[in-house]
């Protein structure tokens, strides 16, 4: 075998790569996008001893956590997601609102990523998945149709691959990517994507928790793809009922999983 150094570094990112991806190709449970619906929904499945896959299309954590508010460092949350801010050890700041504290973007991706990484989740950047596996008798999702981003990026034509898993959860943001898909390919599952209605804060924290849950067998949904399927308000940067959302579906999946 070669001894020098570029064919060891090239052997080793190959093996490694290809050992992790085979391990995870059949996952316990499949989330969707790194932000932080999808970070917090990592850890606490993961905690449970379950193998936690998580797919994000760009090559960074956090999805809309980056931007703050406005562009500004600073995001709200809410006491109700204390325990959980408690849980990544995150730091927070008391504001002179009652129930209302801040804390930085920067570590609020950072930490959550740590802490569902170590935890067990094997986050993998660069994926974009385009489609679902669906079964039929029983009608259910079971997996995901994936592509590396740069992929579409180039326009190639390029057939995809399959990961599959017993729970996948759409944790993608706004655009509810994989519910959407799932409604226009698959008439049979009856799923109707209401999108996502003006800013109201207060009624948008608490709906996206309430409504948070199984989409329908194999799928299911935290953070705003939860108001885009069922026509909620939106909330602007106070991020409790995305933490809240993702620990919520996450102890859903946990059970219907036996763990
Ligand atoms: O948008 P995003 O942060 O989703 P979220 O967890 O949180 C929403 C808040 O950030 C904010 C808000 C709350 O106040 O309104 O917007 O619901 O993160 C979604 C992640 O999913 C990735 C995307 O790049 C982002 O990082 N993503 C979206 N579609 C796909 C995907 C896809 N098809 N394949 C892979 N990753």
């Amino acid at each position: 075998m070669s001894e020098n150094l570029e064919f060891k570094i090239t052997k080793l990112i190959l093996e490694h790569s290809m050992k992790d991806l085979i391990e995870f190709a059949d996952s316990d449970v499949i989330i969707v996008g790194a932000g932080p619906s999808g970070m917090t929904a990592a850890k606490y499945l993961a905690d449970k001893k379950l193998k936690v896959l998580v797919l994000e299309r760009k090559l960074s954590f956090g999805g809309g956590i980056g931007g703050g508010g406005n562009l500004m460092h600073k995001i709200v949350i809410k006491s109700d997601a204390l325990k959980i801010i408690k849980d990544f050890e995150i730091e927070y700041k008391k504001t002179e609102f009652e129930d209302l504290y801040t804390l930085d973007a920067s570590e609020l991706i950072s930490k959550l990523a740590t802490g569902a990484i170590n935890s067990g989740a094997k986050i993998l950047f660069g994926y974009s998945v385009e489609d679902l596996i669906v079964r039929e008798k029983p009608l259910r999702v079971s997996g995901v149709v994936v592509k590396w981003s740069a992929i579409d990026l180039a326009q190639l034509h390029v057939d995809p691959i399959f990961f599959t898993g017993k729970a996948i959860l759409d944790a993608t943001g706004h655009d509810a990517e994989l519910i959407k898909i799932l409604a226009k390919k698959n008439p049979s599952f009856a799923i109707n994507v209401k999108n996502e209605s003006s800013a109201h804060a207060e009624l948008g924290e608490k709906q996206v928790v309430e409504f948070s849950g199984k989409v329908c067998d194999g799928l299911y949904a935290a953070g705003m793809s939860v108001a885009t399927l069922h026509g909620l308000y939106r909330m602007g940067p106070i991020f409790s009922g995305m933490l809240i959302s993702g620990k919520k579906v996450a102890e859903l999946i946990s059970k219907e999983l036996g763990k």
